[in-house]
């Protein structure tokens, strides 16, 4: 029933499409590859672990959490109109007292780099741009094991427009989720306190962060009108 309805409003959707009656909306998600990972204020990574912490380990590293999202190809005209990050996280290691907040590093191209990450200061206030305030806090209930946080409309709202503002088709956007303390640990909450962010590395990447974006794609007519201005652009341009 479910599926017929759907078959239809998708048949519907294309009709009007091809008719010039309607833009047609698309939900792209985007996996963070096995190249996510920690870095730590000892100036060093790890990309290969399944439970990646914010926060301290063994009482000096001070983790955070580098993830990366290759951004697709679009349509012409095709425009991205949400973006939402979505984060699986473990239990918490002992009782953190921090937040997380979450930060853009960079769009890069090539190959998908923890290094992309390294050469940020560990603290309270990393730099680069603030995508999401807390993101979670000490009163965020994780006690499932798995639990799914996504970004709020604010987050969502910084996020697309970091994404349209350096969007480069095929390469990386770097995400950070940053403790919101100093490094020390009576400031974060003991020496072995943080949150455990699911990789990409482990069940078979089912709990990797993800990228959602939302896209329109216009309608032909609209199209068309668009190329017919492009032309007489270009004619005007000519003639001048
Ligand atoms: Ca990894
Ligand atoms: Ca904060």
């Amino acid at each position: 029933m479910f599926a017929k309805s759907a078959l239809c409003l998708a048949a519907l959707a294309a009709l009007s499409a091809v008719s010039g009656q309607s833009a047609s909306a698309a939900v792209i998600t985007i996996s963070a590859p096995t190249a996510d990972g920690i870095i730590q204020n000892a100036g060093d990574q790890a990309t290969g672990e399944g439970d990646m912490r914010v926060g301290l380990l063994g009482g000096s590293n001070f983790r955070v959490v580098i993830l990366m999202f290759q951004l697709p190809v679009l349509a012409p005209g095709e425009t991205v109109t949400n973006a939402v990050l979505n984060t699986r996280f473990g239990d918490k290691s002992n009782t953190p007292l921090f937040n997380i907040d979450v930060y853009a590093t960079r769009v890069a191209a090539g190959s998908p780099n923890i290094d992309n990450g390294l050469d940020w200061g560990f603290g309270a206030s990393p730099g680069g741009t603030l995508i999401q305030n807390d993101l979670v806090t000490p009163s965020t209930d994780l006690s499932g094991g798995n639990t799914l946080i996504s970004t709020d409309a604010t987050g969502n709202a910084n996020l697309l427009s970091y994404v349209n503002t350096n969007y480069v088709a095929g390469s990386y956007v770097y995400l950070r989720l940053n403790p919101d303390v100093a490094q020390d640990s009576v400031a974060i909450g003991g020496s072995d306190s943080g949150y455990r962010v699911f990789a990409a590395d482990i069940f078979s990447g089912s709990r990797a962060a993800q990228l959602e974006l939302t896209t329109v794609i216009p309608e032909p007519a609209t199209l068309g009108l668009v190329g017919l201005a492009a032309t007489l652009g270009m004619a005007r341009r000519r003639r001048a």
